[in-house]
């Protein structure tokens, strides 16, 4: 019986994705759920991101998160658009909170929409939010067990953004072991090291979704 109603809600949310797919090919802007576990620098990624995308690629962003508007505060100034959406005990986005947070928003006037999920490896790859694109972030302080460990997670990425690769000296953590369980789990999603402290990486995080947003314009 509880499979029954785990089964439905994942429908009814897989629904209401859809139509935000529709809605979002019709806007010419590059949608992308950014998901991983809490502080592995999603926030901080998106503050490095948006100045650098420029006035010409307006940014709007939804951010999830059980609890605070600190995240959005963070973003405020950044993106021409940002909403907090707080989950209150829920570890996840919805399809239905997108949807009301979209219905708000001129769509038109953006390049790139963010949407940061509930800092959470499990629930959020379950749920569809209409996104053209899934980005996953591991971060170096999390260990390298974590792509066999939460496969449904980084199976489902378009791009892995491996995060605080500056701190590859400090801690114990083989690259290799990674590339290793995504060469079992997901061979289409490039690997990006990145640190937001350094700069590295960034170039071609940038690279990909200027190449990815061509892609979803051009139809
Ligand atoms: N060393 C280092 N720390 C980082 C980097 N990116 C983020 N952090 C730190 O990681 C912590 C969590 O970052 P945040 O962006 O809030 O993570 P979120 O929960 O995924 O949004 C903050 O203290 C950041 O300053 C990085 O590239 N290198
Ligand atoms: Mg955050």
């Amino acid at each position: 019986m509880k499979i029954h109603v785990v089964e439905s809600v994942l429908k009814a949310n897989d629904a209401v994705a859809a139509a935000i797919r529709r809605t979002l090919q019709q806007a010419g802007l590059l949608a992308l759920n950014l998901m991983s576990g809490p502080g592995s620098g999603k926030t901080t990624l998106l503050e490095k991101t948006i100045p650098l995308l420029g006035p010409r690629h307006p940014c709007g962003v939804l951010v999830g998160d059980l609890q605070t508007t600190r995240d959005a505060e963070r973003l405020g100034d950044l993106a021409v658009h940002t909403t907090q959406i707080n989950t209150g005990t829920g570890c996840h986005l919805s399809a239905t909170q997108v949807a009301e947070a979209l219905a708000g928003l001129d769509l038109q006037s953006l390049a790139f929409l963010f949407i940061e999920n509930v800092g959470n490896m499990v629930c959020p790859a379950a749920f569809d939010l209409g996104e053209h694109r899934k980005v996953v972030l591991l971060s170096v302080p999390e260990g390298d067990d974590k792509v066999a460990k939460y496969y449904t997670l980084f199976q489902q990425a378009d791009v892995i953004l491996l995060t605080k690769v500056d701190l590859l000296g400090v801690l114990d953590f083989r690259v290799d072991r990674v590339r290793e369980d995504l060469a079992r789990l997901n061979t289409r999603a490039p690997l990006i090291p990145l640190s937001a402290k350094t700069g590295e990486g960034i170039d071609e995080w940038l690279a990909w979704l200027h190449a990815q947003r061509a892609a979803i314009v051009a139809g």
